[in-house]
């Protein structure tokens, strides 16, 4: 690690920037290792900044030659940037940098895969290709040259001229440097056509490796449906000639909004039948409509600084969800992002990681793309919209577009929009923003002479650097039923704003059963001692299908800890309770799915438990669940079967929801089948399947039972030249393995010939899926966090990124023993005391040891 180590930048001291930029002219001599950028940028002196001094970022340049107003100078130059003296008035830059695009590991700034150049500027990954003021309140008009024998050449914006070893590209939106991409590749093109609201015509094409353009249909209809529903939904359109999507299999995250131009990780994009599963399909459609949405909130107006990304990213997160709630089932949706909250946002929420939605301080900026700032950014969304109502909200949402379009914008911009078409004070509100922690809301009740009376408590836990929380505006939606299943109170608001709150509801014949927090109104955690019976009542009676869902995992979770603390077997009327709506023909297959296969994650019970005060036991906590899928296996024995034969879909393979949900119950009787058949089924389901979804599933069940050699070895022959379909085959290896075997499994594994820590898709694969393996990763010995701490020094300097994301396995390490917390910090100290460490690593450890 470098001396003084890199320092936090606060939100507190942000400044304007000194100069700003017109417009950038950049061409490109492409060459694997000698890449030549010149650049011509015109600036002019901020107005509004104090400062006067010019600085220019850059990192890992080797700047060749560099002129003011044509005249060469010779600038200060340091390992982040440059400065030199600059001209009062506005004058041109002139630069030409050299850049090694082949050794580019770390997949930031251009980089090649597959003998293809691509880039990832976001966050700031530009400084690596140009000096330049890298920072997103700095916008500007792009043109830029490609040059290179590569027959596909692409940038942002619109084409201009092109010619043998050439293609200019024109971007008329002024943007922010971290939205500027160039692809240049053997590529094939899938293509089609939108027509906007307004009539323009819109040439769509998504560009793939040979071989790959046969799986862009998919992403290419969600491209469609996303303009349409942006549109219809949002009143926003397109606003080029062109929108290109590349699929690259080198990618650390999901994928990248630039400016026409979104560049994709293979694994959402590609899809087909045989190669991508449900899940796939689904992912696919979404992210595909997360970039697009972009296009409005991220692009035409974007964040002024990194401290605002959940600006963009809650937001767009939030429309994407109701894109995909409005294709698919919402209440469906509603259930996923739930779990997915709870599974990720909230630990991070209540471990050492902990920050707000719009963090103050950070060193690292690629370590805050995290569910606090995406999911639980696009949470606080949703409560707006619940507490101002649909009209409102779109009132708001459409002076938001007008107000601040072209601009880089704050939170406070985002809610003035709220406050002047509501009237409303949203200071309270702002909490959401800048408390860190989730709320815990504590329910009890009363009814005397027909009134029954809810009393709401609320109380947030102290976060790293946060000791004392204040009250935040929750909205709570409840119900309430009659004893005999009839809905007495429809759905309403509650305002929590107080420590603590009486609502009241008068009228009522018998005291009400009440369902609290419908819809998962807000990201926060409600403790209600209701006894199993209420449980199975609402399970089988609430009108409202989120809550429904909510009834039977809190009931599962309620048996697990039973079963893990007193040792018990699994209460029988939680088991009716399951076979009741395997049985509900009336219910929607994925609902049913949702409810059945939905297990609490071993996670929250180990977290459950270190609340309680006891000591999780991650061993013990598998041993439960194993056994319980084995209970639950028996109880359904008689229904499986027929549940599984009525959600066989029959002809050809669709990915539509219905279609999908019906393969997701299916494949729930069938790992059920598997713990009593001996893999039977699974076997023949392996041996006919048509589609990834279930052939996946049959090889996960054979796995899972201690089987399934031959179908492993069938599945790597059949699909060994399939980079997306071989990441499954290595992540449901690790992911079935036995605690005991899982460690052994990820390091025979990792000396596989198509095992490459640089690509990420295929280190997540394993080293990702290990530390989901919960008891695996957690074995006493240690032996798992070594395992994982010696891959994480290995990867690191290959791509600090990936390997500083993957240090949040640790991040629960003082629930356990004194045991496994020692090995714990032993092993986050060794990943700290690497000479070797990278910024976002040390950055990462650091706050994982305060
Ligand atoms: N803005 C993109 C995500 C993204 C963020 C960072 C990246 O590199 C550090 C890459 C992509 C999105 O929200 O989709
Ligand atoms: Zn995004």
């Amino acid at each position: 690690m470098k001396d003084a180590g890199p320092q936090p930048i606060y939100l507190k001291d942000y400044t304007p920037p000194a100069y700003l930029v017109d417009d950038v002219h950049l061409t490109f001599q492409l060459s694997p290792n000698t890449t030549r950028v010149i650049s011509r940028v015109r600036f002019c002196k901020n107005p509004d900044a104090a400062s006067a001094e010019f600085f220019l970022h850059g990192e890992d340049l080797r700047l060749m030659w560099a002129k003011i107003d044509g005249v060469s100078i010779a600038p200060d130059v340091t390992e982040k940037g440059l400065t030199c003296d600059v001209p009062a008035n506005a004058f041109t830059w002139e630069a030409e940098v050299e850049i090694d695009p082949a050794n580019n590991t770390a997949l930031e700034g251009l980089y090649m895969s597959n003998g293809m150049y691509c880039t990832q500027c976001e966050a700031e990954g530009f400084r690596k290709i140009t000096y330049f003021p890298d920072r997103p309140d700095v916008m500007a008009v792009y043109t830029v040259r490609i040059e290179s024998d590569l027959p596909v050449l692409l940038s942002n914006g619109n084409p201009t001229v092109s010619g043998a070893g050439f293609a200019e590209w024109h971007d008329p939106w002024p943007k922010p440097s971290y939205l500027f991409a160039l692809v240049a590749g053997d590529l094939i093109p899938t293509s089609d056509q939108f027509t906007t609201a307004s009539g323009k015509d819109v040439a769509l094409n998504i560009y793939a490796r040979k071989g790959d353009e046969t799986k862009c249909a998919y992403a290419l209809d969600a491209l469609k449906r996303s303009m349409t529903w942006d549109e219809n939904v949002y009143g926003r359109e397109y606003d080029l000639d062109i929108f290109n999507i590349v699929a690259v299999d080198d990618f650390n995250a999901g994928a990248m909004e630039n400016k026409g131009l979104n560049i994709f990780n293979s694994a959402y994009v590609l899809a087909s039948p045989e190669t991508a599963t449900d899940a796939n399909f689904e992912s696919i459609e979404a992210v595909i409509a997360h970039e697009y949405f972009h296009n409005w909130t991220g692009n035409r107006i974007t964040c002024r600084d990194w401290f605002q990304l959940c600006l963009k990213e809650g937001l767009t997160v939030f429309r994407d969800q109701q894109f995909t709630g409005d294709m698919r089932s919402k209440a469906v949706k509603r259930i996923d992002d739930a779990v997915a909250l709870r599974a990720y946002q909230f630990r991070e929420d209540n471990g050492p990681l902990a920050h707000p939605v719009r963090p103050e301080s950070f060193v690292e900026i690629n370590n805050f793309y995290t569910a606090t700032v995406y999911e639980k950014g696009a949470e606080v969304i949703g409560m707006l919209k619940r507490l101002v109502g649909d009209e409102k909200y779109a009132e708001a949402l459409d002076l938001y577009f007008t107000r601040h379009d072209g601009d880089a914008a704050t939170i406070e911009d985002w809610l003035a929009v709220f406050e002047d078409v509501t009237g409303r004070d949203m200071t309270q509100f702002k909490r959401w923003y800048t408390q860190a922690g989730t709320p815990r809301i504590t329910v009890t009740d009363s009814f005397e002479n027909g009134t029954y009376t809810l009393k709401l408590t609320q109380e947030t836990r102290p976060t790293p650097g946060q000791p004392d929380k204040k009250p935040q505006v929750i909205p709570v939606a409840i119900g309430l039923l009659a004893p005999d299943g009839t809905e007495v109170v429809p759905t309403t608001m509650l305002e929590l704003t107080e420590d603590a709150q009486s609502f009241t509801f008068e009228g009522l014949t018998e005291k009400p059963v009440p369902s609290i927090l419908r819809d998962f109104s807000a990201p926060v955690i409600i403790n209600h001692d209701q006894d199993t019976k209420t449980r199975a009542f609402l399970l089988a009676h609430d009108t409202d299908p989120f809550n429904r869902w909510e009834a039977g995992h809190a009931l599962a979770t309620e048996v697990v800890m039973r079963m893990v603390t007193d040792d018990v077997a699994p209460d029988p009327a939680f088991l009716d309770g399951l076979a009741a709506v395997m049985r509900d023909d009336n219910l929607d297959p994925a609902f049913r799915a949702r409810i059945v296969g939905e297990m609490p994650r071993q996670d929250d019970i180990a977290q459950r438990l270190f609340e309680q005060g006891r000591t999780p036991d991650p061993m013990a906590i598998y041993r439960t669940f194993e056994t319980l899928k084995v209970q639950i296996a028996l109880h359904l024995q008689d229904i499986t079967p027929r549940i599984y034969a009525a959600m066989q879909v029959p002809g050809s393979y669709s990915p539509a929801a219905d279609a999908a949900g019906k393969r997701s119950l299916g494949n729930i009787a069938l790992s059920l089948m598997s713990r009593l058949d001996g893999g039977k089924q699974a076997a023949q389901q392996y041996a006919t399947a048509d589609n990834m979804t279930q052939q996946l599933a049959a090889l996960s069940a054979l796995l899972k039972q201690g089987g399934g050699a031959d179908q492993r070895a069938d599945f790597f022959q059949q699909w060994r030249h399939e980079k997306l379909v071989m990441d499954k085959w290595f992540a449901v290896q690790v992911g079935t393995a036995a605690p005991e075997d899982a460690a052994a499994t990820v390091k025979s594994l990792t000396k596989h010939p198509l095992f490459d820590m640089r690509n990420p898709n295929r280190f997540r694969a394993v080293l990702g899926a290990f530390s989901g393996n919960a008891a695996g990763f957690h074995m006493a010995d240690g032996s798992g966090y070594n395992l994982l701490a010696d891959w994480l020094i290995k990867l690191d300097p290959v791509n600090p990124q990936t390997a500083a994301r993957m240090t949040t396995a640790f991040d629960s390490w003082k629930r356990y023993d004194a045991n496994r917390q020692a090995h714990m910090v032993a092993a986050l100290q060794r990943i700290l005391k690497n000479p070797e460490i990278s910024g976002d690593v040390a950055e990462m450890i650091t706050r994982l040891l305060d």
